[in-house]
């Protein structure tokens, strides 16, 4: 090819290359000094995903994660209502390397039609089965934020539910709407579910639900046996976006964006106790304005031992990027402090 040609083509071959393109990219969310300054958090890699798959497939508004030790394989449910699984790769001192989309399906109800788009803002995501050395037998706990909506007659309805799914995105039991959604504020409602030993599934609401403290919001039981008052960080809009299971205790996620410039992710321990109280430790706190380059987290699935990972919802928009984050926590002592 001539050189003329060259000078033409390689500008735009190297902005495919770095801006436009349809793989995931290795990245950082701190330089590596800020990295090592959490001691009870260890970072184990990051990548951006891109926007869309070379065949169109959308990738965004992700809000949660499922990891199936058994399947090798990552679920990622957006608030579109789409269902996303994948492969991941690890190096050997268990950094995350790369992503592989395998497939992606539109979640369906009972009767095999695709949830209308009011119905589909999945939120949670919780796995059943999924490290029990049995492949096949895996169930997907979804939890929909469903928008409070008004009848005619001005009563306030929420759609807020959860349901269990088959790994092919359908529905394999009716819709379930506990009395821990009592309250919920219109997007701000069933955000996290996890499964904790002694408990069982475990749901959390993002905001204070109706008549509750202003920093203060539910855990529950989803079958509302149980439920307790979590303490949010004092941050302005610091909300809970996803639980996973710690020890016997809570991992919990919490995020505080105020667009487009502000964004303080915390990394919480939640020790529940008998009484409906919880005991918070704080794990870390990332802030842009520290140096941390975090976006909007809401997604987080233990993959094995005390190793995580999180998800960013980029809300589709172009200023925010889609961050799967790898991080192992260090502390481990039994009870929160
Ligand atoms: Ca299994």
């Amino acid at each position: 090819m001539p050189p003329r040609f060259f000078s033409v083509l390689l500008p735009i071959t190297v902005a495919w290359l770095t801006g436009c393109s349809a793989t995931p990219h290795r990245t950082a969310i701190a330089p590596a000094d800020l990295l090592a300054s959490t001691p009870n958090i260890e970072w184990c890699g990051t990548l951006s995903l891109p926007g869309e798959w070379q065949d169109g497939t959308p990738v965004g508004g992700l809000s949660g994660l499922g990891w199936d030790e058994d399947e090798a394989m990552l679920f990622l449910i957006s608030d579109r209502g789409w269902l996303h699984r994948a492969r991941l790769t690890f190096d050997g001192s268990g950094e995350l390397r790369d992503y592989e989309p395998l497939d992606t399906y539109p979640l369906r109800g009972e009767d095999g039609a695709i949830l209308a788009s009011a119905e589909s803002d999945a939120e949670a995501l919780s796995l059943e089965n999924a490290d029990d050395g049995i492949r096949g037998n895996t169930q997907l706990v979804i939890g929909f934020e469903g928008g409070a909506e008004s009848d005619t007659a001005g009563n306030v309805e929420s759609n807020a539910r959860w349901q269990r799914f088959l790994p092919s995105g359908i529905a394999s039991e009716p819709t379930h709407r506990p009395e821990g959604l009592l309250g919920i504020q219109s997007n701000g409602g069933l955000e996290a579910i996890a499964s904790l030993p002694g408990h069982g599934l475990v749901g959390g609401i993002e905001n204070p639900p109706d008549d509750w403290p202003e920093k203060v919001t539910r855990l529950f039981t989803l079958d509302d046996r149980q439920a307790w008052r979590y303490p949010l960080a004092a941050n302005a809009n610091s909300a809970l976006t996803a639980m996973e299971s710690l020890d016997g205790d809570l991992l919990t996620l919490e995020r505080a964006y105020t667009p487009p410039a502000s964004i303080v992710i915390r990394l919480r321990r939640a020790h529940l106790d008998d009484d409906g109280g919880v005991e918070i430790s704080e794990l870390a706190r990332l802030s842009n304005s520290d140096g941390w380059s975090v976006d909007n987290f809401e997604g987080l699935t233990h993959i094995g031992e005390h190793r995580y990972l999180m998800v960013s919802d980029d809300n589709f928009s172009l200023r925010q990027r889609t961050l799967l984050s790898c991080f192992a926590v260090k502390d481990i002592d039994p009870k929160a402090q």
